[in-house]
Formats: structure tokens, sequence, C-alpha cells
């Protein structure tokens, strides 16, 4: 039986609204446990990570709470490693989404010890790819993509002692729809597989999914790292950085769906979900409904 730890890391220090750091209990509210029992897997919670309080300070030199960001993914680093030396599926459970360069440092740690090939899906509204040089914002949460591939602060790029964590090869961007002057130049320099909007709009979510996926084998460690405000806000409002003209329900689902049926996702963060900027915790809600489907809820009909 499978088995999912959960880890919970509570702080928004990559953000400027305040809120993200309430997403961990607002997915336990909304039942995430209890769905993931009920689809055979157990699941073992380890409770929220503790961290350094949100100081709501300016950005130093282009970064806002750098120190504080450095020790919460230490924090998520060591979790999401322990889990999954554990022979576990890390879920990080955030959080903003700076987070994701400590869970994906030590997911990409685990494939190169493994041999196993990464891949990398990352859903989101933004590229998350500015630079402290380029960020209108200084927020960290704008920028886990270029640390991720060895372009920011020594101590957010050095986590297991390697850097880069990840090769551009590695990781395909679904849904984006707001990126920043500086970071279109990133994304083109490293060559990133954005598949933005127009792109969605223009092939088709299945179409968008086939060709995010094409290439993995048995071989592959999928990392989900899915941003809550990738969705349309009309279907997910418990966001900070908001943007029209996202996927639907059903694109999203099919998303899911889709990932589950290769069976080779091996990690999952589910981050920038705001419980203070929700409506009954509906954004929460759709997301357990969402894990389901990643892990293998269907609404298919046909045998
Ligand atoms: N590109 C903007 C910035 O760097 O400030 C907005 C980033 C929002 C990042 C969010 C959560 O994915
Ligand atoms: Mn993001
Ligand atoms: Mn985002
Ligand atoms: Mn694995």
């Amino acid at each position: 039986m499978k088995t999912i730890s959960l880890i919970g890391a509570p702080t928004d220090v990559g953000a400027s609204v305040k809120g993200a750091s309430m997403g961990p209990d607002a997915l336990r509210v909304a039942g995430l446990t209890e769905a993931l029992q009920a689809r055979q897997l157990q699941v073992v919670d380890r409770g929220n990570l503790h961290g350094p309080a949100n100081p709501w300070q300016e950005p130093v030199n282009g970064l806002r709470h750098l120190k504080e960001a450095i020790d919460w993914n230490q924090a998520v680093f060591d979790a999401v490693g322990q889990a999954l030396s554990d022979g576990h599926l890390p879920m990080m459970l955030g959080g903003d989404h700076c987070l994701a360069i400590g869970s994906i440092s030590a997911v990409a740690a685990h494939c190169r010890r493994a041999g196993k090939k990464l891949r990398v899906l990352w859903f989101d509204a933004h590229a998350d790819s500015n630079l402290s040089t380029i960020s209108p914002t200084g927020n960290i949460h704008g920028m886990p993509v270029a640390c991720l591939m060895g372009h920011g602060p020594k101590e957010l790029i050095g986590y297991g002692g390697h850097t880069p964590a990840m090769l551009p090869h590695e990781i395909r961007q679904i849904g984006i729809r707001s990126v920043d002057a500086g970071e279109k130049k990133f994304i083109h320099e490293m060559g990133i597989q954005v598949y933005d909007m127009r792109y969605i709009d223009e092939y088709g979510i299945r179409n968008t999914m086939s060709s995010a996926l094409a290439g993995v084998d048995a071989n592959t460690h999928i990392h989900v790292s899915f941003d809550m405000d990738c969705l349309d806000p009309q279907i997910a409002p418990g966001v900070g950085t908001a943007v029209l003209g996202g996927p639907t329900y059903r694109e999203a689902q099919l998303c899911m769906e889709m990932i589950a049926d290769t069976g080779l996702m091996g990690s999952l963060d589910i981050v920038e979900l705001n419980p203070a900027l929700d409506i009954r915790n509906q954004t929460a809600i759709l997301a357990v409904d969402l894990i389901e489907s990643l892990f293998g809820k269907s609404t298919l009909v046909r045998i």
C-alpha cells in the first residue's frame, strides 16, 4: 500500500500578501487525509514544520525575507528528503511557492541517488522565474524556478550540496499567463518549455498534457508542483495573486487524471492556498478534489 507523508509548511515569508501560512490546516479541514484514505492510501500526517515568523519587512538587495526563506526551505528539504528515504510519497502543503525550492531540491537529490529521471510539472499562473535583480517585488515566491536552476542567492541554490538542483529540460510549466519582462528573457535563455494559456487555448488541455508528459517512462519520477493560482479565480478565489483566465474545473481535472494514468507521480507540492481570501474553504475543497484525481479518482464511465 502506498504511504503518503503530509508535510505542512505554514509560512508566507515568500509572499507579500498575508495568509498562505494557513494553507496546511485549511487542507486538513477540507478532508485531505480522509479523502486519501478513501482511495486506499495510507496517510502519515507529519504535522506542521516549524520555522521563523514572517517579519513583514521590505526587500533588502532585491530579496524580501531571505533569511526566513532559507530556514523554511531547509526544513522542507529535510522533511521531504526523509519522507522519500522512508519510501513514502511526500506531499508538501504550503505555504507559499518559495517552498518548492526545498521540496524539489530534495526530490532531485533522491532521483540522482536512485538513478531516476526527473520530470517536474509546474502548474501556475506565474513563471516564478525572477531574479533579485529583475523582480518587481523582491518576493521569493516569484523566484523558485530560477533558484532551482542555480540562479539565486547562494543559500537558496545549494540544498543538498548540488547546484543546480534541476535542469531546464526537467521542467514543464503549465497554465502560465502572468510573466514579467525579465522572466520572459530568462525563460527563453534557459530554454524552459512553457505551456502558457494561449497554448492551452489553441491546442487544448489534452494535447498540452500529452506534450508535457512526452518522454516519461517507468524510470521517471514525476513531481507535481501545484500553485493554486494556476486555476481560474472563478473556481479558486482563495489565493494571494489571482490572475484571470486560468484553466476550468474540467481542464484541471483532466490534467490530474492524465498524470494519474502514468502511475509515475512520486511527490507533490500544494501551495499558495490563502484561506484568508477564500470563500467557505472552497479553494481548499477544490484542492482536495484535484488531489483525489491525481491519485486515481476518475469520472470515466467506459471500462
Ligand atoms: N511575477 C510576480 C513577482 O515576481 O512578484 C508575481 C509572482 C507571484 C508568484 C506566485 C505565486 O506564484
Ligand atoms: Mn507559483
Ligand atoms: Mn502563482
Ligand atoms: Mn521515487
